[in-house]
Formats: structure tokens, sequence, C-alpha cells
């Protein structure tokens, strides 16, 4: 049988719903139930204060329920107009927190829903959209950071150009958030008919990451299709890409069917009209043989391991009617983010800033989230969000340079940047409770805490220098990719987390469950005996991910 959410997408008239109308009911802070699927189409999701539901039900009241909104920037990068307005429209309609995602862009959360449509409005005035950045679509479409100019330049063009191809064709969201006419009823369909997504959509999320060698900096292997960039002409052309079909890292505590993949490279392929048939037949084929029965094995990884990866191949190269080359070598060889200042290749200056979970807000010693609207009112940069939920500022010129730089003093950026520990630069953390409806336990706001405590085991040892890659999630999904770092924690109910080791620092290699049920106490102890043998059987430079593998601490 068809799943629930099947049947919405079907009669929802191009993602349209009844939301009109339940925008207009005044008496309910929440949508009615099949529009908070179709809203997600729309980069929204309903949502309510976890913290305080239980007593707001032992005083008979509702859920106080608000809404987050995503937008769609593929390749991550906005003009500083574009970042005043997110701050503005925060200050004014959301909790104020900016939060930068795992995906390279930025989402607000806390916006009532009478705030909706004037947010909206106001992203769109600034050349911002939400669209497709959930639902059963392509996703915010990803691609590397750390590159010479040019070639950022140019995979940034192709990240934007891929979003735009995989847009849905419906006019809905001008229409219901921007008051466009009315389009459907206006018999005007035949318009929007949608050759890729017809009335069902995909039958589950659809993610794509673009990268070139050496930074893995998007772990493109943890994507539905990810492309690697293959260079020639001393780094200067992208002669074309390698394919890589079927990554994800979700799976259900419990549901054995279930498993992370990495993605399989499958081929290689060069000219821009190529890659573009290729992508877009890879949606195709994962529309028409997904599962739309069972969303726990929806996504593509499943569907090419139901059929086999020779049958994907085969039947991705009768649909784009050619043959993809044989794929070509490459390399990863880091995959963190290089903080500070750095000189590109046209001499124009970047600064990366940690920025811990990617939430952007002021605290009493460090104004964030001022310094980056003062940098922004100054037009004196770009801003270029990174997977791993930092932030560069981008294309400074030497006098601008010194505007940020006493800037970034004076708010106490640079203190901060200069005291923060070599594992809290490499640690990621999911949004969890209190506003994710699947959290099981903490994430971005107990990691930190969490890190505190690491980082006293790590002095003991003097392994305080150590890149470790540590990130934790609230549940199983796997939004901050924990399958994909050394230390791994997995949320599996309030205060306890499985312990995951073994993933290396290309991101090239899955790590694997080493312990689980763990409390904060046994956590730490396990982590301060694991750090003492490191410290004391390690070869030269080892990294910990390897050394677990090696000391066989998980079985690959
Ligand atoms: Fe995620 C669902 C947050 C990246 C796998 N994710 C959610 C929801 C929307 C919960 C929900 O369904 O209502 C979370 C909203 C929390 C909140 O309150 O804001 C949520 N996911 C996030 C973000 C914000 C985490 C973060 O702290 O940065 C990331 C937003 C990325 C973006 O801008 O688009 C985010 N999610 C990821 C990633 C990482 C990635 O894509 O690189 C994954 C693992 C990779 C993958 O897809 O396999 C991921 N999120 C999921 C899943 C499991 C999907 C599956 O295959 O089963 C869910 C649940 C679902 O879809 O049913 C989920
Ligand atoms: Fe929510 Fe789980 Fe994703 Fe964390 S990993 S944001 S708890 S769905």
């Amino acid at each position: 049988m068809l799943t629930r959410e099947e049947k919405i997408k079907e009669k929802s008239k191009g993602l349209r719903g009844t939301i009109t109308e339940s925008l207009k009911n005044k008496l309910y802070g929440k949508l009615h139930d099949e529009d908070q699927i179709i809203i997600k189409f729309h980069g929204l999701y309903q949502q309510d204060d976890r913290d305080i539901r239980e007593i707001r039900s032992m005083k008979k009241l509702d859920r106080l329920y608000s809404f987050m909104i995503r937008l769609r920037i593929p390749g991550g990068l906005i003009n500083n107009k574009q970042w005043e307005s997110i701050h503005n429209i925060a200050e004014k309609n959301s909790t104020g927190v900016i939060k930068i995602t795992t995906r390279q862009t930025v989402q607000l959360h806390g916006i009532m829903k009478s705030n909706i449509k004037p947010t909206i409005k106001f992203f769109n005035l600034n050349k911002l959209d939400s669209i497709a950045t959930c639902g059963d679509v392509n996703r915010n479409v990803i691609c590397s950071t750390y590159l010479e100019k040019n070639l950022r330049e140019k995979i940034l063009k192709y990240a934007t150009k891929i979003s735009n191809m995989l847009l849905p064709k419906t006019r809905s969201y001008y229409e219901i958030w921007l008051d466009e006419n009315k389009i459907f009823e206006k018999k005007e369909k035949k318009e929007e008919t949608d050759p890729l997504y017809k009335d069902n959509y995909l039958p589950r999320k659809f993610k794509i990451a673009l990268s070139i060698p050496p930074n893995n900096d998007v772990d493109v292997f943890a994507n539905d299709l990810g492309l690697v960039g293959i260079l020639e002409d001393n780094r200067k052309k992208i002669s074309g890409f390698n394919i890589i079909v079927g990554g994800g890292l979700s799976k259900t505590h419990g549901n054995a069917k279930t498993y992370s993949r990495l993605g399989t490279v499958i081929g290689y392929s060069s000219s821009e009209r190529r890659i573009l048939k290729i992508i877009y037949e890879v949606l195709t084929i994962q529309r028409d043989y997904g599962n739309r029965k069972n969303r726990k094995l929806s996504r593509l990884k499943y569907t090419i391991d139901n059929y086999g990866i020779s049958w994907f191949k085969k039947k991705l190269e009768d649909r784009i009617g050619f043959p993809l080359e044989k794929e070509k070598p490459f390399l990863f060889t880091e995959r963190g983010d290089n903080f500070g200042w750095k000189k590109d290749n046209d001499n124009s200056w970047s600064y990366t800033i940690f920025i811990e979970n990617g939430l952007i807000f002021d605290t009493e010693k460090i104004k964030l989230k001022s310094a980056l609207l003062e940098i922004a009112k100054n037009s004196v940069c770009n801003f270029l969000f990174t997977c791993n939920q930092n932030l560069i500022l981008i294309d400074i010129s030497d006098q601008n340079k010194e505007i940020i730089e006493s800037i970034l003093s004076n708010y106490g950026i640079y203190d901060y940047m200069n005291n923060v520990s070599s594992i809290r630069k490499n640690s990621m953390a999911c949004v969890a409770l209190n506003t994710c409806p699947l959290a099981l336990a903490e994430g971005q706001r107990y990691l930190p805490k969490l890190i505190d405590k690491i980082e006293i085991i790590l002095n003991k040892y003097q392994l305080e220098k150590e890149d470790i890659i540590i990130r934790m999630t609230g549940c199983h999904n796997g939004c901050s990719r924990p399958y994909l770092s050394e230390i791994g924690l997995v949320g599996l109910s309030y205060g306890r987390y499985n312990l995951y080791l073994g993933s290396n620092k290309e991101g090239t290699r899955l790590n694997q469950l080493y312990k689980e049920n763990m409390d904060e106490a046994s956590i730490l102890n396990e982590l301060n005996n694991l750090f003492n043998f490191f410290k004391k059987e390690r070869l030269p430079k080892e990294r910990f991910g390897d050394f677990s593998l090696r000391k066989k601490f998980i079985n690959v």
C-alpha cells in the first residue's frame, strides 16, 4: 500500500493543499494535518517547543506551535545585503538565532504562523527563497568551498544550474506566499506540468553534492548523487565529473533493514550538457523505481541495492542515450575547514570563522551576530557557508581586510578563535531538542558541554592538538553525519548515546558501532581509556579513527 505521504502529494493540487485556508485560521497556531506535509516542499516545518510540551499538556493547553524556515542557497554563497536581510528578519520574526546547517544554508526557528508570509516576502525582496529545501524533491545543492577562486566560481555555477533545473515547476510557492495570481484556479494547470516530478514527486528526499579534491568538505559519499570534479590544465579547468550514486547515512535504531551507505562511483562524463542529463535521469530512475510503500526504505541507496548497481548503470545509460566513461582517479586528503585568514589566488582574502554547531547569536563576550551585521553593513565581503556549519567571509580586498580585522577584534571573535580547541573545531551537532520532533536526545545544546569535559581528558594525555572529528546527533537520522566521524555519538534516549568509532580524515570510510546506550559518565570513562591507549600505542601521526580500526575496536 502506498504511504500516506504519497496520497497527500498526489491530491495536493501542485503542492497547494489547503495551505491558504490553514493560514487564515486564526484560532490555531498550526496548519491542517496534510498541509504540514505539503509545506515541507516550500521549505517550512511545523514544530513545537518540546521543552514545554508536558507542562502545557498538564495545563490542558495545546502545544506551542511555530515554524522553521530553511533557505535554498546552492553552494552556500550570499552577498552582504542578503546577510543583512537574514539578520533583520531573524530579529523580527524568529528566535533571533541564525543556524547554519550541515548542507551549507541557514534556517530560522520559532516563526509564528502569521509571520510566515511576511518572512518569505521579505526574503523574496532580497532574492532569497526556500523552495524545495525539504520534501520529496532535490534539496539544497552543496559544493566544495576551499578552492581557487576560478574553480569556486565554476562549481558554484554548476550547483546553481543543477538546483534550478531540479526545482518543482508548480507556481504554488509564488501564489501562496507572494500573492501571485492563482494559476491553478485559472485552469492554467498545463503550464505547471512537471515532467520530472509529475504529481507524486520523488519517493523521498534527494541530495546532491559537488566536490573538487583534495578537500571533501561536502562529505560527497553521503549524498544520493555525488559529483567529483576532475581537473586539468594545472587545476585551471574542470574537465568533467566522476559520478557517485547511492550515498545516504540514516539508519533506524532496531531496524536491521536500514543502513548507512557510501555512494558508489559508476563512471565519468565530461560535457556540461551530458552531466546535467545524467543528473536529471538519475532522478527519473529514482522517481520510477524508488519504494513508495515504505519511507524507511525509499532513498536511492535502497533502490540501487534492491535492483543492483549494474542494473542501475544500464538503466541510466539507456535513459541518457550514451555510455558513461571509465571513472578517473581522484584523491581526497582532508575534510575540515581552514580557519583564519587565507589569500586566494586572485589576491583577495578570506576568513573562516568557527561557529559552534552553526549557531549565530551574541553572548556577553563574543558578539558574533553583531560583528557579522557590522561587517555586512560595511559591504566588505560576501558570505559563504560551509558544510561543517561554519562561515567564510570571502572576496576581501587588502583595504577591507583591515576593516574586518578591526570588527573581529572589537567584537571578541579573534580572542574566541584563538582559544577554541582542535576537537571543538572538528565538532558538529544537529539541532535536536527543543525543536526537532524526531529527537530522542540532545544535540547542539549538549555537545559543547560534553566537549568541555573531553578537552580535560585530551589535555591529560597531551592530545589537545589532535584533530579528532567528533559529531553528535539527537537520533539515528544522522543530520550532522555522525556515521562519518572518528567519534560519533548517536542519541538513543534522553541522556543516552550509542558510541561509534573509526571513520577517517577524508570521509571515505563509515565508522562502526563500538558501544551502546552510554550515559555521560560512561562516555567519558570510555574515552579516557581509549585516549590513554591511543597516547601509548599510536603510530607517528596516526589519526584516532585509523587507530580505532588498526586496534580492532571495531570490526570492518
Ligand atoms: Fe536532517 C529530518 C535537521 C541534514 C538526515 N533533519 C530532519 C528534520 C527536518 C526533522 C523533521 O523531519 O521534522 C530536522 C529539523 C530539526 C530542526 O528543528 O531544525 C533536520 N538535517 C537537519 C539539519 C538542520 C541539521 C543541522 O543541525 O545542521 C540539516 C539541514 C540540512 C539542509 O540544510 O538541508 C540536516 N539530515 C541532514 C543530513 C546531512 C546531510 O544531508 O549531509 C542527513 C544525513 C544524510 C542523509 O540524508 O542520509 C539528514 N534528516 C535526515 C533524516 C533521515 C533521512 C533518511 O534517509 O531516512 C531525517 C528524517 C526523515 O527524513 O524522515 C531528517
Ligand atoms: Fe532531529 Fe535526529 Fe536530525 Fe538531530 S539527527 S536534527 S534529532 S532528525
